[in-house]
């Protein structure tokens, strides 16, 4: 007899709930209760970081679904001052501090390359015709620390289906927003602007696969990516491209930002492998942000059950 085993991803697929009023505008939270409760991981927040503005709470979402088993998520402080956006300053810290200037709503999102359905999205409309879907993911940075961060997201899949692409969309093709009044750290050339990333579209299509809108179940804060960002959690997190304006559905695999500015450090593929070293240093153990004593890096961060067959028979030593 044959048994299937569901795949986390599987277990509450009917408890979804459609988002057609997923904000209730009026109810801003200022909730410095839960703040205070995180107080014990001031001493993570990097000197200068600012004390975070809780945003509009999404309406309705199913409880968190377990990505991360076991894990705590790391404080919402945390997530949201200690950053990656070289928009906004290439410190951790300066994200908190300077992504103010960005302005994520309104938003369109541009799809276009080899779909029937291209256009300009309004990323509230996005979000309203979609599953909201809460999961706790495991996020691996390059740099050999982590967090354990409850996304609120449209998978992927769910997006790609509506746009329709044809069968010479081999790559799905992402884009930053490009505007130095609003990104003001673009006004340095620490590297080529807009930001782009770039995924297989098995990579894309993959259940895990999130477009993140939010976090802690509030929309995204602006130094985690606002409005809609990606998350791709066996990877490492710079495959995360934030504040996304364009999608493209392409035939070539795209050069992405980090594998143009150093590429015999990042590839296109990013898979979190402990036994593959960054050149620079090791992969073998990262910090939990919050924790004290390093912990072995999983291979693909965890998540190997679910993708590791979409590697099989690649040589490893090119996934880096
Ligand atoms: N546009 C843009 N996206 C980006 C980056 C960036 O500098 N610009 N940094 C990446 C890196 S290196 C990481 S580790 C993650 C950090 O996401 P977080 O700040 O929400 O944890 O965002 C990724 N996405
Ligand atoms: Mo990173």
């Amino acid at each position: 007899m044959l048994i299937k085993t569901p795949k986390s991803y599987e277990l509450k697929e009917n408890d979804t709930t459609s988002q057609r009023d997923y904000l209730n505008r009026r109810d801003f939270l200022r909730d410095l209760s839960r703040a205070g409760l995180m107080a014990g991981a001031a001493s993570l927040v990097p000197a200068g970081a600012q004390a975070v503005e809780r945003g509009e709470k999404f309406q309705n979402l199913e409880a968190q679904q377990n990505f991360a088993p076991g894990e705590k998520p790391t404080p919402y402080q945390a997530v949201t001052t200690y950053n990656n956006f070289y928009e906004f300053g290439t410190g951790k810290d300066d994200p908190a501090k300077n992504a103010h200037t960005l302005r994520p709503r309104p938003w369109t999102v541009e799809v276009g390359g080899h779909v029937e359905k291209p256009g300009a999205y309004d990323v509230d409309d996005l979000i309203r015709d979609s599953h909201l879907e809460d999961r706790i993911y495991r996020h691996r940075c390059v740099e050999a620390w982590s967090m354990v961060i409850p996304w609120v997201g449209i998978p992927l899949a769910d997006l790609i289906k509506r746009f329709e692409p044809t069968s010479k969309a081999k790559y799905v093709r992402f884009e930053t927003l490009e505007d130095r009044e609003q990104m003001p750290g673009q006004r340095r050339r620490v590297m080529n602007w807009p930001y782009v990333e770039g995924l297989t579209m098995a990579e894309a299509m993959n259940p895990l696969t999130l477009m993140a809108v939010g976090l802690y179940g509030e929309v995204l804060p602006n130094q985690n990516g606002a409005p809609i960002r990606l998350v791709v959690p066996w990877k490492y997190g710079f495959k995360g491209i934030k504040s996304i304006v364009r999608i493209d559905f392409v035939d070539r695999q795209p050069l992405n930002s980090w594998q143009e500015l150093a590429p015999h450090e990042y590839g296109f593929y990013a898979n979190v492998d402990p036994t593959v070293d960054h050149p620079r240093w090791s992969q073998a153990k990262e910090r939990r942000i919050g924790e004290f004593f390093r912990r072995d890096t999983l291979p693909f961060n965890g998540y190997a059950e679910d993708v590791a067959h979409l590697y099989a028979g690649m040589d490893p030593k090119k996934l880096y």
